[in-house]
């Protein structure tokens, strides 16, 4: 299936889906895949592998790596339980440091919950703003909240200095999305599941009166009466009766990571499936990505199918994976046959794609990488190169063969 020809591809899968019921059109596809899935044209897309990136450390659930916000050329390494390390980005590092501890905090109880993600203000060297989002308990939700950096010491937090931005009530210990990021705007952008259980039974999908199921927008610099925040004038529901304010996209199911392309600006989400397709988005402002009433491209429930329903770049079916892990366009200087290429892998399978998404379509889609870890999640370092964490406890570094 490596260099299979995606339209092609789809347009069979298509055929197939239709009449047919899930086990069947699974085997079919199956065989299809094994086959070699149509391959035709192309053999743009570079092999890669996975080097460690800090071979003498290993973490506990490490869920994000991000790279710091200054010259100080550091990896920051969130673990799920709740604390996030501060280590140099070298291959020699041995201790990391505890940047920040908050599992008194933070819920673990389900797989999905936890510390969650880590972003720097675009301020960081004057203001030492960061933002964290994790989960919580009594009552059961999730937080966002923004922390400073020590005044003496730039690789500790300062504990004391939290302040709660927003939380949301999570009815369930799943699907709580959890990627926070400074958009080319300036604007903080978190991703939110829908809530957890399974189907969505609260329909907080399609419904714009709640922020689960959703990308939002928010102005971190200002606050508006009541609320510790702005809402950005441009937010596309800001004026709409019953709507949330903060909500950018929606009809999300469990976005598991997206990522600013840092030359376009575009704004890539993957989608955690349901049962039977793992999605890929670009997301724009306004959007409806279908959860609900699609999975993937396919239909989840039999609700009409409004005009105006955004469908993913590209869905792959449950068994070639199991859960989506979105990562990043690659920009970096060092392989330049990844140049332009979106990178992405499955959490279950461990299997690492890249594809070439060009005038509004996918021109090129392929495996880069077979390999048996679960990938919780990708990074980049400073230049651009792309890092990945893994469940085996270790950060490794993306290159092309
Ligand atoms: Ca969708």
């Amino acid at each position: 299936m490596q260099n299979r020809e995606f339209t092609l591809n789809k347009a069979l899968l298509s055929l197939v889906l239709y009449g047919m019921n899930r086990p069947a059109f699974t085997s079919v596809l199956f065989l299809f895949l094994l086959a070699g899935g149509g391959s035709a044209a192309r053999a743009a897309l570079p092999a890669v592998e996975l080097i460690p990136a800090l071979p003498k450390i290993s973490f506990d659930r490490p869920l994000a790596v991000v790279a710091s916000p200054d010259s100080s050329n550091r990896l920051f390494v969130v673990e799920q339980a709740g604390r996030i390390l501060v280590v140099p980005n070298s291959p020699d590092a041995e201790k990391p440091g505890v940047f920040l501890d908050i599992t008194n905090k933070v819920r673990t109880v389900n797989n999905e919950e936890g510390l969650l993600s880590l972003s720097f203000h675009p301020g960081y060297a004057s203001n030492g703003y960061f933002f964290v989002y994790y989960a919580a308990s009594d009552p059961q939700r999730t937080v966002l909240s923004r922390f400073r950096v020590s005044r003496t010491d730039p690789n500790q937090a300062d504990l004391q200095s939290e302040r709660v931005l927003l939380q949301v009530g999570q009815p369930y210990g799943n699907h709580k999305g959890g990627t926070l990021l400074f958009g080319p705007d300036g604007l903080l952008y978190l991703s939110l599941g829908d809530g957890g259980s399974a189907g969505d039974p609260h329909g907080n999908g399609q419904n714009l009166g709640t922020l689960l199921a959703k990308i939002i927008r928010i102005d971190v610099d200002h606050s508006d009466s009541g609320l510790a925040y702005a809402i950005p004038p441009g937010n596309p529901f800001r004026a709409k009766p019953g709507a949330r304010p903060e909500i950018w996209a929606y009809g999300l199911r469990n976005v598991w990571r997206m990522s600013f392309d840092r030359q376009t600006g575009d704004l890539w989400a993957a989608d955690v499936g349901q049962d039977a397709w793992e999605e890929i988005n670009l997301i724009t402002k306004g959007g409806d990505y279908g959860w609900n009433i699609r999975e993937g491209a396919h239909p989840y429930e039999p609700t009409p199918i409004h005009d105006s329903l955004i469908e993913p770049i590209i869905d792959y079916p449950h068994p070639t994976g199991a859960s989506v892990t979105g990562g990043y366009v690659y920009r970096g200087a060092k392989y330049p046959s990844l140049k332009g290429v979106y990178i992405y892998g499955d959490y279950v399978t461990g299997t690492i794609w890249g594809l070439r998404y060009e005038h509004g379509r996918v021109t090129d889609q392929g495996t880069l990488l077979q390999q048996p870890r679960n990938i919780s999640s990708f990074g980049e370092d400073g230049h651009g190169e792309i890092l990945l964490t893994c469940f085996d406890g270790h950060v490794y570094r993306l290159a092309a063969k």
